[in-house]
């Protein structure tokens, strides 16, 4: 329940001289209804009409500002990542990061508080979470030397290489212009003809396609800040540095099976699943992650021109260090003055961290705050409470649409006489934000460096990097995505740039698309980067995992019971199902259900247990439940008869990951704990498969 607001006291003198006089920020004064003018209101269910059968009256004030301003309600969506969903939290920086930055949320021991925003790029505000796109990853840190935006995604890689050439791919993916379908993907012939003839895209599609456009949860993602930052540390030294997030419940996804059917039954299923995780007391946590490359003059590293926004330097080349830890903990508290009124920057920069000449983010650097005048309504959204910075801000711009502030005094220009000489400007060592003074030369053209014309050796550092299980997914995702497209001029133009990043993926693709596969020249050096495969090398964290366990008021209440205590102290969730709704009860135990067969299915579960005292349960919404369960390779149990009830619904027991046991002993929570931390039985799928 929330807390009782208090009726409100009359405001003291000091309150009222406030630069921010009246609402204060504050959403809701005082327990009577009022007009926005704050008159106290005694009906707001009858407009005010000539009788009781007569036409409504113009002077409602009342009937006409409630109206007026609900027809005012929406503003335009983002016009990308207009989907989205949001948490705050807590930086705390290990303090190793200060040999190469001075950005004092950085230093050894410092707390930020952050607000996270993660989104879909390509859908509209009402589309799925789960289809299969690229995922943004938007941090503002609220710093003591103001704010400081890293707005990246879960793919360390982009599609093009100069920003100017944005709209054009947004166009491309976005639904076709004449019918506005198809909505939030990318499966239709004008995405694969902008890739297939900018060939530079070909390394962002091999992870789109891969498991990383399906993540399973917020939780499981990592994020990347793309392009290369320049940081500069308290002796003014520089280095190249690429950002990481690295998640700590590891880098898990969907099947596509999976993502597909929750695009139905549940689209909201990623916020659903964050913001359940927080409530149920398992943060979201993530380790930040910087490569440090020195400053050369050419900025390149190992033959990868850290300009290139195409392209990663592989971990094994410049090792990731953990530099801080990143906890969402708090639910926001209202969707649209913060998750929609958010605004990232990628020019919200602090000292000691500077962006490089990277065409692409050049161009974000223009468009970040120029988009927000729109979506916003003007240029004062930084006051609104989201965006307020924790520093103190003092700017001397003023005026425009919606200034909440009241500023005093009477020169808002420097220097000044006026009022004080104030404010003053800092030097660099009372924390001003001094750019870098990097030399800049060359002749004004219209052209990348030459080193940016290698579109295909990290496509194939990616392909070769991968599991078998990951390959076959990555295969799948191509003929599925291909296989919408209607001209096979468009496929037959794919296909030719897969065959420049390996044959055996352009075959299989060309095989499911019924077309020849044309022959290529993949590069062959290349050596396989193990940080690139998401398949975990032992079993991870199960923190805000879900466990669901079939039951009626005959099965075991105890051993449920003993189930509970051991996932709920890891942070998991148990969910109990059963045929209806309210709580079970035998003897002494009781268990709630959380779902019945009806509203239940299998894409919410992690793992799915049958409780023993359940044999002869039979309901063919269940049968689909365990049976996509075991498709999806995922963890399912049974104790006592409750094999049973998987015998029935067909299930192969003797396939891997099926966990059996008489009893809810510790051998049997173990060995499903086990299977929930290693995510998926991948052993399981070439059983599928074989089906
Ligand atoms: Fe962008 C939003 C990430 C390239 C122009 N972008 C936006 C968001 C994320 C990214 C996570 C959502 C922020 C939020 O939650 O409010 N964008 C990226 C990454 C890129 C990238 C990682 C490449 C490395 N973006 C990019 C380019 C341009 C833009 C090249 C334009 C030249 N992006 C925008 C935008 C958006 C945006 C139009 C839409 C809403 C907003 O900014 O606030 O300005």
């Amino acid at each position: 329940m929330p807390p009782k607001r208090q009726r409100e006291q009359p405001e003291s003198a000091e309150a009222t001289s406030n630069a921010t006089v009246g609402r204060s920020g504050e959403g809701q004064r005082g327990d009577y209804l009022t007009t926005a003018q704050g008159v106290r209101l005694p009906d707001t269910d009858h407009s005010l009409k000539a009788g009781p059968r007569g036409p409504s009256l113009m002077e409602d004030f009342h009937l006409r500002e409630k109206i007026t301003h609900f027809d005012h309600e929406r503003i335009p969506e983002r016009v990308v990542h207009a989907r989205g969903a949001a948490a705050h939290g807590t930086f705390r920086a290990h303090g190793n990061a200060s040999s190469v930055t001075k950005a004092g949320f950085l230093e050894r021991g410092r707390e930020t508080p952050v607000f996270v925003r993660f989104s879909t790029v390509l859908g509209s505000r009402g589309s799925a979470d789960t289809v299969r796109d690229v995922r943004g990853f938007a941090v503002k840190f609220y710093t003591d030397e103001g704010n400081f935006d890293l707005v990246g995604n879960n793919m360390p890689v982009f599609f093009i290489q100069d920003g100017i050439k944005f709209p054009d791919v947004i166009h491309a993916g976005k639904p076709h212009p004449d019918r506005e379908i198809p909505q939030a993907q990318t499966a239709h012939d004008t995405f694969w003809d902008f890739v297939s003839l900018h060939t530079e895209a070909t390394h962002h599609v091999m992870w789109a396609m891969s498991d990383r456009g399906i993540p399973r949860s917020y939780r499981t993602m990592e994020g990347f800040g793309v392009h290369t930052f320049r940081l500069v540390n308290a002796e003014g030294e520089t280095s190249l540095v690429k950002f990481h997030w690295k998640p700590v419940a590891g880098v898990h996804s969907l099947v596509w099976e999976e993502a597909q059917i929750a695009a139905g039954v549940d689209p909201d299923f990623h916020r659903r699943d964050m913001a359940d995780g927080i409530d149920a007391g398992a943060p979201l946590e993530y380790e930040l992650g910087m490569q440090v490359m020195p400053d050369s003059e050419d900025e390149m590293f190992e033959g990868i021109d850290l300009l290139d926004p195409t392209k990663i330097v592989p971990e094994e080349l410049a090792e990731v260090q953990l530099v801080g830890r990143l906890t969402l903990d708090r639910n926001p508290t209202n969707y649209f003055a913060e998750t929609e009124q958010v605004a990232f920057h990628t020019g919200n920069l602090v000292p000691g961290i500077e962006v490089t000449d990277d065409p692409l983010m050049q161009a974000r650097l223009f468009s970040y705050l120029d988009t927000q005048l729109t979506r916003l309504g003007g240029p004062n959204f930084t006051q609104l409470p989201i965006n307020c910075p924790h520093a103190a801000v003092n700017d001397n711009l003023r005026d425009g649409m919606h200034q909440t502030l009241i500023h005093q005094g009477q020169a808002p220009y420097l220097p000044n006489s006026v009022d004080d000489a104030l404010p003053t400007t800092a030097t660099e060592a009372e924390g001003a934000y001094v750019h870098r003074p990097i030399e800049v030369s060359g002749p004004k053209i219209r052209a990348n460096p030459v080193s940016f014309d290698d579109h295909f050796s990290q496509a194939t550092l990616f392909w070769k990097s991968l599991s078998r299980i990951e390959k076959i997914h990555e295969i799948e995702a191509f003929t599925f995505e291909l296989g919408k497209c209607f001209s096979q001029t468009i496929q037959a133009r794919v296909l030719q740039s897969l065959a420049q990043v390996d044959a055996e993926l352009c075959a299989a693709v060309a095989e499911g698309l019924g077309l020849p596969a044309p022959l290529g020249t993949p590069a062959e050096d290349v050596t396989p980067s193990a940080a690139l495969s998401q398949i975990p090398p032992g079993p991870g964290p199960i923190a805000g995992r879900i466990i669901g366990v079939v039951a009626t008021s005959a099965a075991d209440l105890g051993g449920i019971g003993k189930l509970r205590r051991v996932v709920e102290a890891q942070g998991a969730i148990l969910r109990v199902l059963a045929p209806a709704g309210g709580t079970l009860k035998r003897g002494r135990g009781l268990q709630p259900v959380a779902r019945t067969f009806l509203t239940a299915r299998s894409i919410e579960f992690d793992a799915m247990v049958v409780a023993d005292g359940t044999a002869g349960l039979h309901d063919i919404k269940l049968t689909i439940l365990l049976q996509e369960m075991f498709r999806h390779c995922k963890a399912i149990g049974a104790w006592g008869d409750g094999r049973q009830v998987l015998t029935d619904a067909g299930i192969d027991v003797d396939a891997p990951g099926i966990v059996l046991a008489d009893e809810v002993a510790k051998p049997f929570s173990a060995e499903l704990v086990k299977s929930v931390g290693l995510h998926r039985v991948w052993e399981r799928a070439e059983h599928v498969m074989n089906d």
